[in-house]
């Protein structure tokens, strides 16, 4: 049976649905090439002594891995020299990294995670990429980091790489959300399922539950009642499932349905919470909501948070539709009495 490879979807994306421009396609294509070079590494791993500490801190005070640094520079050195960027931004570096001056500049910026969760590299679990595509739109000459500061509505296209059993690419670009499937020997990344939707209700959810003594009343509520299973409020049986990787508990949750949270919580009050807004929450709740899904902080959904600053955090409650709206409804609750 003849397969859709990923050039062959955007060619139609750009052509039949007028979904997408020549360049936000090339942007894509080289992306997802990206994606090809990082996974090779990754399944290296101690084979080309790739794992452990580059013995280096990230803009967030964190230890990068080695392959958090080889990630990072193989997306960077993937997308400067195509025209089609204006600039990029990573959760590896302190500032954006504008185009050189060498270079022909275009007008989308590339924001991405290059390895998400890192603390599962040296053990073998599922890690991934996660990127967003906004574009440049204010005209103020040279772009800054005020360029990349719009809200996740902005967006143009959202995607993300799991490098698991198998290395998928799920991709939105406005016209609901595909996933493709990497054919190692062909090196193509292959159309494998088209228009995902997430099941409205679910009785699986990911959170992690070491944190629950530092929890909001509304969300140790809610789960609270998840754990009282069918003798509970909710008059069913839960089950939990938290990988520590959100590329792999959001594609769970994409494949069959479940509610992913981290929340803000009582640790560092003045921390809006641990997930990044520009390059994890974004991408992950344009997705989200293209599969059917929600995404909001408890108050507010996420696309609509205007950016204050490139590396803002925020609490993360995204999935089936009714479990997220009933958990932003237990917040409301909260605030008013
Ligand atoms: P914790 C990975 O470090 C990450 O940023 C997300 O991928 C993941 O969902 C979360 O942090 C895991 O955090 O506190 O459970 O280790």
């Amino acid at each position: 049976m003849r397969r859709t490879t990923l050039t062959q979807f955007l060619v139609e994306q750009q052509r039949s649905a007028r979904a997408i421009k020549p360049e936000l396609r090339l942007l894509i294509e080289v992306v997802a090439r990206a994606c090809k070079a990082i996974a090779v590494n990754v399944g290296k791993g101690a084979l080309a002594n790739l794992l452990g500490n580059a013995g280096t801190d990230n803009v967030q005070g964190e230890a990068q891995k080695k392959l958090d640094v080889i990630s990072n520079e193989i997306l960077m050195e993937a997308n400067e020299w195509g025209g089609h960027l204006a600039g990029m931004a990573s959760e590896e570096m302190e500032t954006i990294h504008e185009i050189p001056n060498r270079y022909p500049k275009g007008e989308y910026l590339l924001l991405f995670d290059p390895l998400d969760g890192s603390s599962n590299i040296d053990v073998n679990v599922s890690i991934g990429t996660i990127f967003s595509v906004l574009k440049k739109t204010d005209e103020l000459g040279p772009v800054s980091e005020r360029s990349f500061l719009l809200p996740g509505t902005a967006q143009v296209a959202a995607g993300y790489a799991v490098y698991g059993p198998t290395t998928l690419l799920v991709l939105t670009v406005g016209t609901g959300v595909h996933c493709f499937t990497l054919d190692r020997e062909m090196g193509s990344w292959v159309l494998t399922q088209s228009n995902l939707k997430i099941p409205e209700d679910t009785s699986e959810f990911a959170i992690n539950m070491s944190n629950m003594r530092h929890w909001e009343p509304p969300v140790r509520r809610y789960i609270d009642e998840l754990l009282a299973g069918r003798e509970g409020p909710r008059g069913k049986d839960f089950n939990m499932r938290w990988v520590a990787s959100m590329v792999a508990d959001v594609h769970r949750i994409l494949t069959r349905g479940g509610i992913f949270m981290y929340p803000r919580d009582k640790r560092e009050p003045d921390k809006p919470g641990k997930l990044r807004l520009m390059y994890e929450a974004n991408p992950m709740s344009f997705i989200i909501e293209q599969a059917g899904g929600a995404s909001t902080t408890g108050l507010e959904r996420i696309l609509d948070v205007r950016p204050g600053k490139l590396h803002e955090r925020i609490s993360v409650i995204l999935g089936s539709r009714n479990e997220v709206e009933r958990v932003a409804a237990y917040h409301a609750e909260s605030r008013r009495s």
